[in-house]
């Protein structure tokens, strides 16, 4: 008797199904680059924590082991063993061979149920070389192995459980290295997805342990999201002490929705909110943040106007001036959650929008009344916003040129090129006046504008934009570029299609840069995006040898020089310490001359870089700018500490 004919209908389709995932995996996680590699690990967990949310389960243990396998292994209930009456196998067997099996398939097991892609267990044992699952249950240990999804003989019971022993699932599986691009599993990854877990689901204790390095950490909080919110602002300063919380439920024709809220408000000008549905990171939003936002701007401008502190202001408060430094978390878990959007994160069941929205009127509206000193903390912030918002606008418009062709209104500070084609005009950014001095001195004035900048630009982080208006440095810049700022802000009328950024190569010179790179990255960024703002490389050295010059960025490349075209010779070495040591023939030749000079073209991840640094170098909290110095010792590129 061949093989084949050892299977069954069923058995055939369950490989089929097997097949089906292994032939396009992508359709089922996402992926098969490092994020499909950690969604297996999700999909088991997920697994876990609709158990603990079944009520069951409340310790789940992920360990990562040296081979490169991981093991999940939970205290719940353990997935059944007995036989499955459709397919005459074991339970077990058909929840990890059956796509959609899952804990869904015996009558709805649970209430809710996580999962991006709820594709369930299966398709994580189809794309394993190898997987083991042990099962405690019913006072016996069990176990199954299982081949790229096809189980390697019959499941086996090992032996009892013994006395004190409690049940529960634990399952190690090897990815496919024949399916994913990347296997090595990143502690802070799965880290960063465990801890989001444990403060969404309050009571969990989720525990990683990294064999190959012996990194370990663990994650309960009893205060769940509340939690989650003092994480988020433990680098930032509150404005009242409390964390605003409230849990609610709706009924709704399948089931019962449930709503979480926690928040604070920072003294911070970015806001940060998080929206989770069953477990999941909404990140393109949905109907659950629409809900939110509306009820907060409604709860927020009837309060503050009920205290008549909007007097001085002649509106409302609007969203942004309320959202302004609030950190917040919104969690809710629905019976049949609907994705949708590019990364199938955004939530689209209707009826939360007005879930949401009413759990927060009647919440928050009692706790305003409760916490009087915590509201009126909200609003000031808010007014305060709103007023700096209403500012800016009017520096904004100052800033806007009046016509593409009305040069009287640029800053006399340029000097312009002649060229009017965006496409083919430059505009160097230069740090101080004497190096303004020698490129205007040295460039070509066909294409070539050049702006000094004087002193130090204002710190962008610190300010709201009506006080980044203020600096004239800024201002200049702004009417040289044409483009306008905040929302009369037009990339299309920008006057120069390359913008480069001419700095000192010293610790001033990166400071500065960064400062250039935070402006353009808040308030300018589609010029970034569209590639057209660069940084000018000055060499640091030159290098004469036999009537031969070179310049050179590095000491490396200084190095190498010396030794291939001056055969190791001493040489003279002229070093430029600054911008300002360069003639302006030299400046023109080593780094405005088109044909020599090297650009580093700035991408938005750069410019990102440098935000980050700001706000947390210029960030009032202590702690984590230490750790930010740490962290970046060695590849300090644009700044210098
Ligand atoms: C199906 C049904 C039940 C539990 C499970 C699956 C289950 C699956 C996994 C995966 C990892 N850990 C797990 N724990 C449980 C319900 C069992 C019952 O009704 O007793």
């Amino acid at each position: 008797m061949s093989e084949e004919s050892d299977y069954s209908a069923g058995q055939i389709q369950v490989l089929e199904g097997l097949e089906a995932v292994r032939k396009r995996p992508a359709m089922y996680i996402g992926s098969t680059d490092s994020r499909g590699l950690h969604h297996l690990v999700y999909e088991v967990v997920d697994n876990s924590i609709d158990e603990a949310l079944a009520g069951y389960c409340d310790s789940i243990d992920v360990s990562i082991h040296e081979d490169g396998s991981v093991t999940v292994s939970d205290d719940g209930r353990g997935i059944p063993v007995d036989t499955h009456e459709e397919y005459d196998r074991p339970a077990l067997e058909v929840i990890m061979t059956v796509l959609h099996a899952g804990g869904k398939f015996d009558n709805k097991s649970y209430q809710v149920s996580g999962g991006l892609h709820g594709v369930g267990v299966s398709v994580v044992n189809a794309l394993a070389e190898r997987l083991e699952v042990e099962v405690k249950r019913e006072g016996a240990v069990w176990t199954h192995a299982f081949e790229r999804g096809e189980p390697q003989g019959d499941m086996e019971r090992v032996r009892d459980m013994r006395e004190g022993e409690e049940n529960g699932t634990s399952i190690q599986f090897w990815p496919d290295t024949d399916i994913f691009d990347e296997t090595e599993y990143k502690f802070s990854t799965l880290a960063n997805r465990l801890r989001e877990l444990a403060f969404l689901n309050s009571g969990v204790a989720i525990t990683l342990d990294d064999e190959r390095d012996e990194k370990y950490q663990s994650f309960e909080y009893e205060g769940g999201i509340r939690e989650f919110v003092e994480y988020l602002n433990e680098t930032k300063t509150p404005l009242h002490e409390d964390v605003i919380y409230f849990d609610d439920e709706e009924r709704i024709d399948d089931g019962v929705v449930q709503v979480e809220v926690a928040m604070q408000a920072t003294d911070e000008l970015q806001g940060s909110i998080h929206a989770f549905a069953n477990n999941i990171n909404t990140r393109e939003g949905g109907t659950h943040l629409t809900g939110f936002k509306t009820a907060l701007t409604r709860v927020v401008n009837d309060y503050a106007t009920d205290q008549g502190m909007l007097k001085d202001l002649d509106e409302n408060l609007k969203g942004d001036d309320i959202r302004e430094g609030l950190t917040a978390v919104i969690s809710i878990k629905h019976p049949d959650p609907q994705f949708e959007g590019q990364t199938k994160t955004k939530l689209g069941n209707g009826e939360v929008r007005g879930v949401v929205e009413s759990a927060m009127h009647e919440n928050l509206d009692t706790y305003f009344e409760e916490h009087p000193d915590s509201a009126k903390q909200i609003v000031r912030k808010a007014v305060e916003a709103a007023k700096a918002r209403k500012a800016a606008k009017k520096a904004e418009e100052l800033t806007r040129r009046k016509s593409a062709l009305d040069s009287t209104s640029l800053p006399g500070k340029l000097a312009d090129c002649q060229t009017k084609d965006p496409k083919e005009a430059e505009l160097f950014i230069v740090e101080g006046d004497s190096a303004g001095g020698s490129a205007k001195q040295g460039r070509n004035p066909e294409f070539q504008a050049i702006l000094p900048l004087g002193g130090k630009i204002l710190n962008v982080e610190k300010h709201r934009l009506d006080r980044v208006l203020e600096n004239e440095e800024i201002r200049n810049m702004i009417t040289a570029l044409g483009t306008g700022v905040g929302d009369e802000f037009d990339a299309d009328d920008v006057r120069y299609e390359k913008i480069i950024f001419m700095c000192d190569a010293d610790v001033d010179g990166a400071h500065i840069r960064t400062l250039l790179l935070t402006l353009f990255y808040r308030y300018m960024r589609p010029l970034v995006e569209a590639g057209y703002v660069y940084a000018a490389q000055p060499p640091l050295y030159r290098i004469r040898y036999n009537g031969n010059t070179y310049d050179v960025m590095t000491e490396a490349e200084r190095e190498k020089v010396v030794e291939e075209k001056c055969n190791g010779n001493p040489t003279q070495v002229q070093r430029f310490k600054g911008l300002g040591e360069m003639n302006p023939k030299q400046l023109w030749e080593t780094t405005m001359n088109p044909e020599n000079r090297v650009l580093k073209q700035i991408t938005i991840e750069d410019a990102a870089a440098a935000d980050k640094m700001f706000s947390v170098l210029m960030g009032d909290a202590v702690g984590p700018r230490k750790q930010f110095i740490k962290d970046h010792a060695t590849e300090a590129e644009w700044v210098d500490i």
